[in-house]
Order: structure tokens, then sequence, then C-alpha cells
């Protein structure tokens, strides 16, 4: 099993075709200086790697997990399940639904079990990053301002005025 490289916030995923998806996650999280790393943790087809990463990955300093999966999608619940880190669930675009199987499944959760479950694709993606910056900006005062200059950038940038 190859060794895993934790960092704050880790980026996984059940399969490597989802990583053109999951991809605007990190790119939100390096424009902000965030340590992350993407890999590859598949619940069906790697389950002990999942379940190691899953177990070790708060002892070893993550804080936050986002996890796509697409299809039956059971990696972000399964994760969740195991650790106590909060999960963040990316439904990726499937072959055979667009993803709305993957969709109603990472979001239909056990009480007790909770995935933030965001949107199908890669905007989920980009979300899970801006909701993790947010997560992290709780404690980092510094992340807070820069989060909060961004939003107002992306604020101004809105195009309110049409064509006749
Ligand atoms: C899921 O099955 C993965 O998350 C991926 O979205 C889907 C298809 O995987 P591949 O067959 O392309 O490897 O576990």
């Amino acid at each position: 099993m190859s060794e895993i490289q934790y960092k704050k916030v880790m980026i996984v995923m059940g399969s490597t075709s989802d990583w053109p998806h999951m991809k605007p996650a990190s790119e939100l999280l390096s424009e902000f200086n965030i340590e992350h790393h993407s890999t590859v943790v598949s619940a069906h087809r790697t389950p002990e790697r999942m379940y190691e990463f899953a177990r070790e990955a708060e002892n070893q300093g993550t804080e936050i997990i986002i996890a796509g999966a697409g299809g039956s999608a059971h990696l972000p619940g399964m994760i969740a399940a195991i650790s106590h880190l909060p999960v963040i669930g990316v439904p990726v675009q499937s072959k055979f639904n667009d993803g709305l199987d993957s969709l109603m499944s990472i979001v239909q959760m056990p009480r007790g079990v909770a995935v933030a479950c965001q949107g199908v694709g890669s905007m989920g993606a980009y979300n899970a990053a801006v909701l993790s910056l947010q997560i992290l900006s709780l404690g980092d005062p510094k992340l807070r301002e820069a989060f909060s200059s961004w939003r107002k950038a992306k604020r101004s940038a809105v195009q309110l005025d049409l064509e006749p």
C-alpha cells in the first residue's frame, strides 16, 4: 500500500477518472496557499487504504477532508463513519444519470453521521474548497481577511447592467 501524504486539507476521490472534476478544489486551495494533497482512495477497490486514511487523517494533522465519488459514491459517507473530521462530499458526474445518482447517494446520510454534500461535479468541487476556506478561517484571522477580500472582489465583478 503506497504511503499517504497527509496535509491540512485532503482531497480524496474514488478514481483517477474523478480528477478532472475534483481539480478545481485543488486550484482554489492553491490560490490561498493552503497545504493540501489530492489522492485516490476507493471505498470499493482499495478498502484497506480507505480505512487507514480515515482512521489516521486526524492524527496526521489533517483538518478537513474533501471526498469526491461517482455512481454508488460510498467514499464520503464511509470516511465520515470512521473519522471525526468534517467531510465535504462532492458527487461526481456518472455516465448513468449525469451524477444525480451520486448526489442522492452522498446526500442521504443516516442521522448522526454527517457529510457536507455539495453540488454535482466541478462546481461542487470548487465550492468544497470555498467551504474549506470558511472553516479554516474560523481559527485563522489572516485567512479570514484574505477570504473576505476575495469575496468582495467576486461581488464587485458581478455584472448588474445588461444590454437594453
Ligand atoms: C467511483 O466509480 C469513482 O468515484 C468514479 O466516479 C466511478 C467510476 O470509476 P472508474 O470506473 O472510471 O475508475 O468509484
